[in-house]
């Protein structure tokens, strides 16, 4: 739990409406462990940051039920939670085999992730996969419609349920409904490949708010409703779409982390000498670089760069090793599958060219790691690679920054994330597709001298504590809840 609070106005509205929260991922799971029925909780990001939430407003939280005892925890799949303190129902919608492949690994995994991020090559938007997805969203939109009322607060989380909002809106017309797409907007010279596009957009629209992290992204849907629905009504001004007879508001809102929570958390002097011991980096300059496993975040760029580094500086050999944490993600489908052995060949290259018997280059952690020894890693490694060739925002960029609690280390991030926007002024640029440049950088960064190298992070800092998970959570709802008094007041105009 965080120190922070959502502000009065937020707070009120929620403890009087009814909150529902749909999200793909759960934020308790049941499962089996040696016969017994366990729970496991949230690890972190949005869905810890939204639990304090949905306690306060008692609300319930629709979600895919992924846990193997998670139908027998409760009868019609709804179940009182925190087990320990139960405050809020989450209310878990069973998914087969079968929508599973169209719907998660189908549709939204093959189509609309590589699109999203700008990449045709890897996508592939096959109809019987999208009337899967379609399938999916109108059994999530039902089991909202049947607990939320007239008066409820409807808020749709990421590109799993574009078609939801608008089969929720025809069951309970007057619901305000918001929606947060947590990765990037295509341009329309992308998106116009994918068929199903203009039901994307249309489904989008019937929510009272769409929230993306930049601006850029806002940019890019409007371009698309222009380009796709010829009924709608843009207005670039407000940044509002007049569509089917409702108005609908696109906001730019990065989200944030909690920063107490994290510095909390990176609060690692004792874990660290293991850590250290662990992998071998107790003098060494580290730099780590942590993500799923995803060919958007740019590892196998990141390795060649590495690769490069050492061509070019033979002396730091022995001296310099990169971490690259990554657990494996959608194996099931084939780009992820190729990712994964391109990341194992080029940690086994750069190993066997520069390694020796005492050091090694890379070191590969190939597992969820625990909070405590991520934590310890982010505030003790000299510098984080995020190198992502598109990225909706990137988190782990906000995290190491709030790690950093001795102002010390230096964070050389993509200018294709979206945290570039708040973060790219202090941080060391990389276009990870230029090899040579991207190795330069990070010579560059281990030899910033100490008083720069302090005020870019000490700035750094200041940038992710100004607007953290909660200034974020105020935004969405304060606007979502603002949409509302315009409706109102558009009704007594008409
Ligand atoms: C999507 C968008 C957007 C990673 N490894 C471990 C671990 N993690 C945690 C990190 C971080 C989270 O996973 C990853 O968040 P990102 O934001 O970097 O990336 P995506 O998963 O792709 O998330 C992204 C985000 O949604 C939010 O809107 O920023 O652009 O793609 O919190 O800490 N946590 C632990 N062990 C690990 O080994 N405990």
């Amino acid at each position: 739990m965080s120190d922070r609070e959502l502000s009065g106005p937020v707070s009120s509205a929620l403890a009087e409406r009814d909150l529902l929260v749909v999200s793909n991922r759960q934020p308790y799971a049941h499962n089996y462990e040696d016969g017994e029925i366990t729970v496991s909780r949230p690890a972190g990001g949005l869905t810890a940051g939204l639990d304090p939430v949905m306690r306060h407003a008692e609300g319930t939280w629709i979600a895919w039920g992924d846990g193997d005892a998670d139908f027998e925890a409760a009868d019609d799949g709804r179940v009182e939670v925190p087990p320990d303190d139960p405050s809020y129902t989450l209310s878990r919608v069973e998914l087969s085999e079968a929508d599973l492949e169209g719907y998660y690994y189908g549709y939204s995994n093959r189509a609309l992730w590589p699109l999203c991020h700008g990449m045709i090559f890897p996508a592939r938007c096959d109809g019987r996969d999208f009337e899967r997805y379609r399938a999916v969203n109108r059994r999530f939109a039902e089991t909202t419609a049947e607990q939320a009322n007239e008066e409820s607060l409807i808020w749709f989380q990421d590109y799993h349920f574009a078609l939801a909002p608008r089969f929720v809106r025809q069951e309970v017309p007057n619901a305000l409904v918001g929606q947060f797409w947590h990765i990037p907007w295509p341009a329309f010279e992308t998106l116009r490949v994918c068929p199903q596009a203009d039901s994307l957009v249309d489904g989008l629209l019937a929510n009272d708010l769409l929230v993306f992290h930049t601006e850029e992204y806002v940019e890019n849907f409007l371009d698309c409703v222009t380009a796709l629905l010829p009924d709608a009504t843009v207005d670039r001004e407000t940044a509002t779409v007049a569509y089917e007879g409702l108005e609908t508001t696109v906001r730019a809102f990065p989200l944030g982390i909690d920063t107490d929570r994290t510095e909390r958390l990176a609060d690692t002097e004792d874990v660290w000498p293991a850590v250290a011991e662990r992998y071998g980096i107790a003098d060494k300059t580290v730099a780590v670089g942590v993500d799923r496993l995803d060919y958007t975040k740019g590892i196998p760029e990141r390795l060649d760069a590495i690769e490069r580094f050492f061509e070019e500086h033979p002396d730091r050999r022995g001296e310099f090793t990169y971490i690259q944490n990554g657990s494996a993600s959608r194996s099931e489908i084939e780009s992820y599958e190729y990712l994964q052995q391109r990341v194992d060949a080029a940690v086994d290259r750069v190993n066997d060219r520069f390694g020796t018997d005492e050091w090694q280059p890379v070191v590969r952690i190939d597992r969820m790691l625990p909070e405590e020894e991520l934590y310890a890693l982010y505030r003790y490694s000299d510098l984080a690679l995020v190198s992502a060739l598109r990225d909706g925002m990137n988190l782990v960029a906000k995290e190491y920054v709030a790690s950093q609690l001795d102002d010390d280390g230096v964070l050389l991030l993509s200018e294709f994330a979206g945290a570039y926007e708040e973060l790219g002024e202090d941080a060391v640029t990389i276009n990870p597709y230029d090899t040579q440049a991207f190795a330069e950088a990070i010579e560059r960064a281990i030899s910033l001298p100490e008083p720069e190298r302090r005020s870019r992070m000490s700035a750094l800092r200041q940038e992710v504590r100004a607007y953290d998970l909660f200034d974020w959570m105020d935004d969405v709802l304060e606007t979502l809840l603002a949409c509302e008094t315009e409706r109102d007041r558009s009704t007594d105009y008409a």
